[in-house]
């Protein structure tokens, strides 16, 4: 079991330092991050947009942009353009959001002749510390891509984060599918779909992970709540990801975790060419490097 996520500074220093492409690195924590992770030889950093702007930032935070890369690019439109098509052409193994909206990045990442497309679902995976469950990490899909995914979307969802689990170490993840409670309700869709899932997890149709549902977010999590509702499952308390049914619940249950509990994260959207790391601006610099860690492991194993 993972107690924390700093195993994925340690396996991302043991592999081949990957080129990381961010497309306007002018927050101060995403820029701050992507020094830290070139000073720790996680990456190359390729630092796209105007360089006045990085150069401005770095200075009024005394980071150190020795080694780095600037592209110049005329607006953030093309500086966006341009990272995402340094990945698909192979000179960046990997990309990352800047100071730009997360809806702006995927249209680029989406975009039919020069993006990221493999003809799968791309979605979104975040992991989490959680200091409250004896320092457990449990990930979280989809809080960031898929709004409302249905029953094919979510097989696809399962499907990218077990291959992600794999490449960090996790031979068989425990998938929770969630719902409000841990029956099957015709009246709530997500329960339907968890029993669904869970099905095609037993005949072979879902295979590298063990799942299992419904389960309320509680018996998921809780090895007493499981017991106490007598679920006679291995996933039941032990969960290693909740499988969510909306962007709302998988992105609440994250927010909870990273500004309620002081938990730390590492999120990255999976199923494209290369990894995407997406952090939100207000994520700190800890998660925003914890996540460039994880798209180069995962980069790294492609
Ligand atoms: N994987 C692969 N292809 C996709 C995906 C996906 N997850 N989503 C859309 N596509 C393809 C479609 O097949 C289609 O060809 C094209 O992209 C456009 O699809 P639309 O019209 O359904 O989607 P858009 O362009 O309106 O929006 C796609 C977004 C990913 C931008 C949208 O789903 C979105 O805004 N998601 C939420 C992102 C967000 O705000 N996250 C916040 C937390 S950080």
């Amino acid at each position: 079991m993972m107690h924390n996520l700093d195993f994925l500074i340690d396996m991302c220093k043991r592999g081949r330092r990957m080129n990381l492409a961010v497309a306007c690195p002018y927050g101060d924590d995403v820029l701050g991050a992507v020094c830290e992770a070139h000073k720790l030889g996680l990456i190359n950093g390729l630092l796209i947009g105007n360089p006045k702007n990085i150069r401005a930032k770095a200075e009024e935070h005394g980071f150190d942009l020795a080694g780095l890369s600037l592209i110049e690019e005329k607006d953030d439109y093309s500086a966006t353009e341009k990272a995402v098509q340094m990945v698909s052409s192979g000179d960046a193994d990997l990309l990352m959001k800047g100071l730009i909206k997360t809806a702006t990045l995927l249209h680029a990442v989406l975009n039919k002749e020069w993006g990221l497309r493999t003809g799968s679902l791309l979605s979104h995976l975040f992991l989490f510390e959680i200091p409250l469950l004896q320092k457990r990490v449990i990930g979280i899909s989809d809080g960031g891509m898929n709004m409302y995914p249905d029953l094919n979307a979510k097989v696809a969802i399962v499907e990218n984060a077990v291959k992600c689990y794999h490449k960090i170490g996790v031979s068989n993840p425990l998938i929770a599918a969630l719902g409000a409670v841990e029956v099957v309700n015709p009246d709530m869709p997500a329960t339907l779909h968890a029993a669904a899932l869970t099905q095609m997890n037993r005949r072979g149709q879902i295979t590298g992970c063990s799942l299992d549902g419904p389960f309320a977010l509680d018996n998921a999590v809780s090895i007493e709540a499981a017991q106490i509702k007598g679920i006679d499952s291995p996933v039941a308390g032990h969960a290693d990801m909740l499988l969510v049914p909306s962007i709302e619940a998988g992105n609440m249950i994250g927010k909870v975790l990273l500004y309620m509990t002081g938990g730390r994260g590492a999120g990255v959207i999976l199923g494209a060419k290369k990894p995407i790391v997406l952090t939100s601006r207000f994520d700190s610099m800890e998660t925003k490097l914890l996540s460039i860690a994880l798209g180069a492991v995962v980069a790294s194993k492609d």
